[in-house]
């Protein structure tokens, strides 16, 4: 096993890695920017290595940086949580030419499933349904004869792409090469790679993603869905599992594919097979495949009572997995919101600020993974993803009744948050009925924020904040008499509780 861990991530992740490598017995080494010297993923490592300044470039996605910082620290492996490194396969031979080890996939499972044009053909051959489409396209009349057979509404993507960057929907002939040059653009922007693919377009589709977890010996499982179609412009914003739109058959049918895709690749570690569902038919099509921990890895755990973490540690030390596909069941029904500092009045702006006031609800079944307290600064440099609330309880009726009551006692002052927005959701009839599809928020959704809020909640807030922040006053630095007045509250008077 592992004495020490350099965790290459910073907020929420990097200390939901941190608390796994205590809970088993090994050190842990924090890295970070100029701007999170106080963050406190730092606070929860024994050991903090500054590696540049808060532009990402230079700091959280410069490997070479962070590989001298795990030599340095006599680290013996590296945990790149979601994002920044975390799905760069060069990375990956990196560390290991380093003689460290990369704590998730081999460098050729990233790079197999990174290349959208590569991975859906793997796919196809091993015999995962995938979305009837031509990846080989070169002129104009490849992509002119390709849509004559696929037939419209049709998709472009990038073939390098991901997560809807280069994508385009054309619904006539007469819209196809001008969403042609419009994908191919920005994917050479984005990817630096023009090549595309075309195919069916599915409207009305679920996201729904299977768990896999695989050791270097050759077991893999599946550990269920996650329905994650309460999405923003390809940013997530609600998970649950049980999906509500699965039936046994088609949960069973999908956990097999899923398990097909990775072992097509030589999977190893924990990864995340998506799919669109139609939910008329139920047929269903693999997407991608996200080859690392996933933000909402926390709903998979409470449903399977598994420690995804503690296992991506072990087996990337080369322990096997000890558990069958037979031995999983789904138990109970977890929900995640994702709490954001942004402000939904202003186009989901992200929202930089001090936390002046900030109180994470707790009680049966409720879990925070959060990387942020009270007097912390949030910039702009980051994902504004301020701390994940995750529910747990016997069915989706009583989770979204916790989640509602959870969401209520969750305060934020000093940054306008989504939690109003969220509570939106939450009560809407669709959420309730299970019927939100992918393109929900931005299609049928039309929320408007409250108006300002009354004089008199603003009065309650002042006093909530006199009251309950002074016994945290240490922990901010001021001469000002009276940090905490909503008053001063650089974003305005809104608050984010009533
Ligand atoms: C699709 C699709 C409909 N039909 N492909 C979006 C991100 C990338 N993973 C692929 N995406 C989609 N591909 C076909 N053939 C709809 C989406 C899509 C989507 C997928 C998952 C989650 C949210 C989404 C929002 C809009 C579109």
């Amino acid at each position: 096993m592992f004495n020490k861990i350099l965790v290459a991530n910073r907020g929420e992740i990097a200390i939901r890695i941190m608390r796994a490598c205590k809970e088993l017995g090994i050190q842990t080494v924090a890295v970070y920017s100029d701007a999170d010297k106080d963050a406190l993923h730092v606070q929860h490592a024994e050991e903090g290595i500054q590696i540049g300044p808060a532009v990402p470039q230079k700091s959280y996605l410069n490997m070479d940086r962070i590989i001298a910082a795990a030599k340095q620290a006599n680290a013996d492996a590296i945990h790149p949580g979601y994002g920044f490194l975390s799905e760069n396969a060069s990375f990956a031979e990196k560390v290991a030419s380093a003689g460290l080890t990369f704590i998730g996939p081999s460098a050729d499972s990233i790079r197999a499933m990174g290349d959208k044009a590569e991975s859906k053909i793997r796919m196809k051959e091993a015999g995962v349904p995938t979305v009837p489409g031509v990846e080989e396209l070169d002129s104009e009349e490849d992509f002119e004869k390709a849509a004559r057979e696929i037939g419209y509404p049709l998709l472009v993507k990038a073939a390098a792409g991901g997560g809807g960057k280069g994508m385009r929907v054309v619904n006539t002939a007469s819209e196809l090469s001008e969403g042609i040059e419009s994908a191919r653009r920005e994917a050479l922007n984005a990817f630096g790679d023009e090549r595309l693919l075309i195919e069916k377009y599915v409207a009305n589709a679920h996201h729904v993603e299977f768990q896999v977890f695989g050791d270097q010996h050759g077991n893999l499982v599946h550990l269920f869905e996650r329905e994650c179609s309460v999405q923003r412009r390809h940013q997530k914003i609600i998970e649950e599992t049980p999906s509500p739109l699965l039936t046994p058959e088609s949960r069973q049918q999908m956990g097999e594919a899923a398990v097909a895709a990775a072992k097509a690749v030589g999977y190893y570690n924990a990864g995340t097979v998506e799919f669109i569902v139609d939910p008329d038919t139920f047929n269903f099509y693999f997407l991608e495949m996200n080859t690392r921990l996933q933000v909402e890895h926390p709903i998979t755990e409470l449903v399977t009572g598994i420690d995804l973490v503690h296992w991506q540690i072990r087996v990337a030390a080369g322990e096997s997995f000890p558990f069958s596909q037979s031995h999983f069941t789904q138990r109970g029904h977890a929900i995640e919101c994702r709490i954001y500092a942004e402000d939904p009045a202003n186009g989901f702006l992200p929202s930089a600020g001090k936390l002046l006031q900030y109180i994470e609800p707790r009680g049966p079944g409720i879990r925070v993974d959060s990387g942020f307290t009270v007097g912390n600064e949030v910039t702009h440099f980051y994902d504004p993803l301020l701390a994940k609330l995750i529910v747990y309880v016997e069915n989706r009726e009583a989770a979204i009744q916790r989640m509602q009551a959870t969401l209520k006692e969750f305060v934020v002052h000093g940054v306008i948050t989504n939690i109003d927005f969220l509570q939106a959701v939450l009560s809407h009839p669709d959420f309730a009925n299970g019927q939100v599809a992918t393109r929900w928020v931005e299609t049928i959704f039309n929320w408007t924020p409250p108006s300002e809020p009354s004089f008199e909640s603003l009065i309650a807030a002042s006093l909530i904040d006199l009251t309950i922040v002074d016994r945290q006053s240490s922990m901010v630095q001021s001469n000002e008499p009276d940090p905490y007045s909503p008053w001063k509250n650089p974003n305005g008077f809104r608050i984010s509780r009533n």
